[in-house]
């Protein structure tokens, strides 16, 4: 049996009901929920231990299925932690090490957002006027770069329809002093011409270089290229997703349609259905750049990156990772 406190059920809540949204901080939040079961386990021995900390590992996998850095991140963790199985003496060692493997990814993680934003502000020019969509820390990480550097950009933020995501981004970049734009999804045409570059994040980034982000990302980038905007997309490499370079597809999430349309007076109606696709796929001939961590790579780099991260993955035929023969 895990010990679930309520703080680790509280967590995985929160990630399903988007409390904790955006795939960053989903990443982040998993690992946080594997420390906790590391620090609150009374597993008696070493392979009852790993068999929580699988079981905690599908719990979540079942919170939220297209940001492929929660899969990503859980596989790192549980590889370093079987990678020392057979050489610790006794299961307290192993929860020490898959706690401190599990804090090591959060670090890692949020310098990876710090290094992007250092990285990606060196494309931006001195009073470039952005359009960002959706909430997305790895494109603010850009932005406010850019800004701290002295570049005096002015940003279009969509307000993201049905969660208005948008709002947070307004925030988040208002309260660095950055003037904001706030539009409607529809109104992205109507400003385009006043945009130097677009800017996103992601949620998956398939091998062929095309980029898994919220709804309405991939209308924006054929609104961009009929303009000849640039289109970048920030990201860390962990939601570079091994399993597309087998011919996997990206499952992309359907939310309750109340997020659309109330569900008394609209979606009750006989003849009308909602629906609520929450991310969309942006081929790669839409997207100028890939802003990572480890640098600037054009999307045909993308298997590159997957080969050289997850090469250890590659051909694993895994969704989750099951490692130890139920009992
Ligand atoms: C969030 C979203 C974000 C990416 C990247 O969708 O699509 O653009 O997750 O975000 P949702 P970050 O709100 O449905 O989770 O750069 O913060 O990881």
């Amino acid at each position: 049996m895990v010990t679930y406190t309520s703080e680790i059920r509280d967590i995985a809540t929160d990630i399903k009901s988007m409390k904790i949204r955006g795939a960053g901080k989903i990443a982040r939040a998993a690992a946080k929920v594997l420390l906790l079961v590391s620090q609150h386990s009374k597993a008696r021995n070493i392979d009852s231990f790993i068999r929580e900390l699988d079981k905690t590992a599908e719990l979540l996998l079942k919170t939220r299925p297209t940001a492929v850095s929660l899969p990503n991140g859980i596989k790192f963790i549980m590889k370093r932690v079987l990678e020392a199985k057979d050489s610790v003496r006794d299961v307290d060692e192993i929860r020490d090490i898959a706690g401190n493997v599990a804090r090591e990814f959060i670090k890692s993680s949020e310098a990876a957002v710090k290094k992007i934003g250092e990285i990606g502000a060196k494309r931006i020019d001195a009073s470039d006027v952005l359009l960002t969509h959706c909430n997305s820390q790895a494109a603010i990480a850009v932005i406010a770069s850019a800004w701290d550097q002295g570049k005096k950009v002015k940003v279009f933020a969509t307000e993201t329809r049905p969660r208005l995501q948008g709002r947070k981004t307004a925030r988040a970049l208002s309260r660095r002093g950055i003037p904001v734009t706030l539009i409607v999804d529809s109104a992205v045409r109507y400003f385009m011409n006043d945009v130097d570059k677009v800017i996103v994040g992601a949620d998956a980034v398939a091998a062929n270089g095309a980029v898994v982000n919220k709804i309405g990302t991939s209308t924006i980038a054929l609104v961009a290229k009929e303009a000849r905007t640039p289109l970048y997309v920030a990201t860390e490499t962990y939601k570079f997703d091994p399993e597309t370079s087998i011919g996997e597809l990206v499952t992309i999430e359907e939310r309750d349609s109340s997020e659309v349309a109330p569900k008394k007076g609209i979606s009750d109606l006989k003849t009308v259905t909602v629906r609520n696709p929450a991310f969309d796929i942006t081929p790669p001939e839409y997207i100028d750049l890939i802003i990572t961590e480890k640098g600037i790579i054009p999307p045909q780099a993308a298997i590159s990156v997957i080969q050289q991260e997850f090469g250890w993955m590659l051909f694993e035929k895994v969704t989750r990772p099951r490692i130890i023969e139920e009992e």
